[in-house]
């Protein structure tokens, strides 16, 4: 899942794509470059994050969707109103950082439209999340967080096949939590559902490697922690560098059949 954010100030790429026509360019090389989704998004859930309005997400994802028709797309978005848009415009799968709590309405939209969604764990919200995330056990409470969401999805009418499960990477985690989750990803594929690991460029790996300051990690680590991750079990891995981790996952995959 190659990743398009369409925002002045994601954590990694802010300002990258914020212009539409180099939002479809990003999403088109990232496609060319072995993508097999592009995660469209309008707002930054970085730690510290504001909100806005489904007015301005509209705003920034609209016209980008509009010229990606027929490309596989995903929606990053909360919002019923965005992901309905979304999905009148193409998109085949809704990835909801709040695992359908954010919006009351979401979920009708995904269930009568019948498209894939994204389930994820956030631990507080992105303004504050990380400000002190504490668990009993990380892994234990994350996979009963996604098993009660998954459960509240499909009463809500989206097909269970339709569902994939994320442990969301650095929502309300410290650095050993993140690493925690991959080390036991055992534990959430037990789930029954495809998990879905979103290590890419962030802080955690920075940290790991020396800098107690980082808000970024670098391609190398990212491609590191999307390897593991796989061998663990991910079969989605949301990733802004997607020609690098479509070969490292090409030389692993060789090397663990
Ligand atoms: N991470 C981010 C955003 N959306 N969705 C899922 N399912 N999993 C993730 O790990 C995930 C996500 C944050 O990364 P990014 O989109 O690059 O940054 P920002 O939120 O600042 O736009």
């Amino acid at each position: 899942m190659g990743v398009v954010n369409v925002t002045p100030d994601s954590f990694s790429d802010g300002g990258v794509n914020f212009d539409p026509d180099d939002a479809v360019a990003s999403a088109r090389r990232l496609l060319a470059e072995g993508a097999a989704i592009v995660d469209v998004g309008g707002e930054s859930t970085r730690p510290g994050a504001e909100g806005v309005s489904a007015d301005e997400e509209l705003r920034r994802v609209v016209p980008v969707l509009e010229r990606l028709s027929g490309a596989p797309v995903s929606i990053d978005t909360s919002k019923a109103e965005v992901a309905r848009r979304a999905l009148e415009l193409g998109a085949e799968l809704v990835n909801d950082v709040t695992a359908l709590r954010g919006d009351p309405a979401l979920g009708e939209v995904v269930a009568e439209s019948g498209a894939y969604l994204c389930l994820m764990h956030m631990q507080g919200e992105p303004r504050t999340m990380q400000a002190d995330p504490r668990y009993g056990d990380v892994v234990s409470e994350v996979a009963a967080f996604l098993e009660e969401r998954l459960r509240e999805a499909v009463a809500a009418g989206i097909a269970e096949e339709r569902i994939c499960l994320d442990p969301g990477i650095g929502f309300g985690k410290t650095v050993e939590h993140n690493f925690e989750l991959v080390r036991r990803l055992d534990e959430l594929t037990a789930l029954g559902r495809p998990v879905v690991i979103g290590f890419s460029r962030k802080s955690s790996l920075g940290r790991l490697l020396g800098d107690p300051q980082a808000t970024t990690g670098s391609v190398a680590a990212s491609v590191g922690a999307a390897v593991a991750a796989y061998e663990r079990g991910a079969t989605i891995l949301r990733v802004h560098d997607v020609r690098e981790h479509v070969e490292a996952l090409a030389a692993a995959q060789a090397a663990l059949a």
